[in-house]
């Protein structure tokens, strides 16, 4: 059984994260993978927070384990949104796309874990200098907003720059990549895509089916000359989008080119506007399965990995 100080930190079976997925990550996806021993998220990304606390009353009335909230921090709602993660004492906020400076007092007040994902190593001390209870090293290979660093450099440079529990996230989506994560130094993984094809998942089919069957060169970064890079699968939006980037398009044009187009994939399925965000590891997610199935499945395929790591010792 692997379990690591975040399962005791957190009050948590197995130390699974499932990503705070915009759009996708609801209170019925959340309480699911927590039920499955893991640590569900529900994602708040630019929703306002009367909807992030139905989301967080629907978790509560699911299960009684804990679960967290991810915080956009790029979202006109971050101020509202992070009023009611307080307000509500979720267990644990998760922050993304920012630095969460202004919110750490008020969450650290009403008791919450806070769990920052960290692009950098100057950002993985300032959070902990602010009291966070642990850190996601989250590597470009993420589906979503990206950082500059891979989860193979990431994770060693943050493990060595902060003494909290640090949760490897980007790339991961299987037993192989749990294991390599530990060996890198992380006790904990974090993973969004795999959940994507998640029973309790709510996407629209048709996102479900181009996750399962995408392959390794499946996803681009778009939006790097507006500064927000974005990892999703190369669709005819994603062609249209890195066109117009690269074709002189005026920012505030591109800007509105991105505008719903999560919305569009998610509810939609729409292939031709939608922005399907899906990370590297797509290529590994192969079925559609119950969340907990998912939680097992790679921590299960973890363990003789792990324990077999004397092998190449002789
Ligand atoms: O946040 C994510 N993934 C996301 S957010 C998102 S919604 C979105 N909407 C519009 C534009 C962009 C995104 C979809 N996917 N992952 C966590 C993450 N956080 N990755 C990178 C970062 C990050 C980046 C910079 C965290 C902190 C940071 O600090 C910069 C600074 O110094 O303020």
């Amino acid at each position: 059984m692997i379990q690591s100080r975040l399962c005791d930190l957190l009050g948590i079976q197995y130390p699974v994260f499932q990503g705070g997925m915009a759009w996708v990550a609801d209170g019925k996806l959340a309480a699911a993978v927590s039920e499955g021993g893991g640590l569900g998220i529900i994602g708040a990304g630019n929703a306002p927070a009367s909807y992030v606390r139905e989301q967080i009353h629907i978790a509560k009335s699911l299960t009684g384990k804990p679960f967290g909230v991810n915080i956009m921090l790029l979202s006109p709602f971050a101020d509202e949104v992070a009023q009611a993660a307080a307000e509500e004492k979720v267990a644990v906020v998760t922050t993304g796309a920012g630095n969460p400076s202004k919110y750490m007092k008020l969450w650290l007040d009403a008791g919450i874990k806070v769990i920052p994902v960290v692009p950098s190593v100057a950002m993985a001390k300032l959070v902990t200098r602010l009291g966070a209870s642990a850190v996601i090293a989250e590597g470009g290979e993420s589906g979503g907003h990206v950082g500059e660093l891979t989860t193979m450099v990431l994770v060693p440079l943050v493990c060595d720059a902060t003494d909290l529990p640090v949760i490897a996230a980007g790339g991961i989506a299987d037993g192989r990549g749990m294991a390599a994560a530990f060996l890198l130094g992380a006790c904990g993984v974090q993973m969004g895509t795999r959940f994507l094809s998640a029973q309790e998942c709510g996407i629209h089919p048709v996102y479900k089916e181009k996750i399962i069957n995408a392959g390794d060169l499946c996803t681009t970064v778009t939006g790097k000359r507006l500064g927000h890079p974005v990892r999703s699968l190369r669709t005819q939006f994603a062609r249209n989008y890195t066109k117009a980037e690269y074709g002189g398009m005026p920012d505030e044009e591109l800007e509105q080119l991105g505008v719903g187009a999560l919305r569009l994939a998610v509810q939609e399925g729409d292939l031709k506007k939608g922005c399907f965000l899906a990370g590297q590891a797509a290529a590994m997610v192969h079925e559609i399965q119950p969340a907990a199935e998912i939680v097992r499945d790679v921590v299960e395929s973890a363990e003789p990995l792990l324990k077999g790591a004397s092998q190449w010792v002789k």
